[in-house]
């Protein structure tokens, strides 16, 4: 794991978080600066720094994060009337954490095209 990774750093245990679900591939826990009622970031523990680092290998990561979302979509109740699961990648996509990450967010109604 790299020295300075925020994120390789809450998968370790080394930073807190208000982990809300994990398993062998991924972590998921509440983001510090909420941007809707519901607001999560998925992430792999594996150190991957984002979207056009994924490798082969990931694949089964990649579809965990999926249907981790979907998990928690039910389970904090924005299944319905729906919710999203956005990747923000390198600068222009906003990208500020280099650790891929999925924000999972609902409980309002989101707007569309993103700013
Ligand atoms: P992005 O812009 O896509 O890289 O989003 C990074 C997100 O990470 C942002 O919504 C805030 C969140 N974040 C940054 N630092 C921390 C932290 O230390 N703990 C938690 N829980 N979230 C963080």
């Amino acid at each position: 794991m790299p020295d300075n990774c925020l994120f390789c750093k809450i998968v370790a245990g080394e930073i807190p978080a208000e982990i809300v679900y994990e398993d062998d591939l991924v972590v998921a826990f509440k983001d510090i600066d909420p941007q809707a009622p519901v607001h999560m970031l998925i992430i792999p523990r594996k150190h991957i720094v984002g979207m056009n680092d994924i490798e082969d290998e990931d694949q089964q990561v990649l579809a965990r994060i999926h249907f981790v979302a979907v998990k928690l979509a039910r389970q904090f109740d924005i299944a319905e009337p729906g919710y999203r699961l956005v990747n923000n990648c390198n600068e222009h996509g906003g990208q500020a954490v280099g650790h891929l990450h999925y924000h999972l967010l609902g409980g309002r109604q989101l707007s569309w095209p993103p700013g």
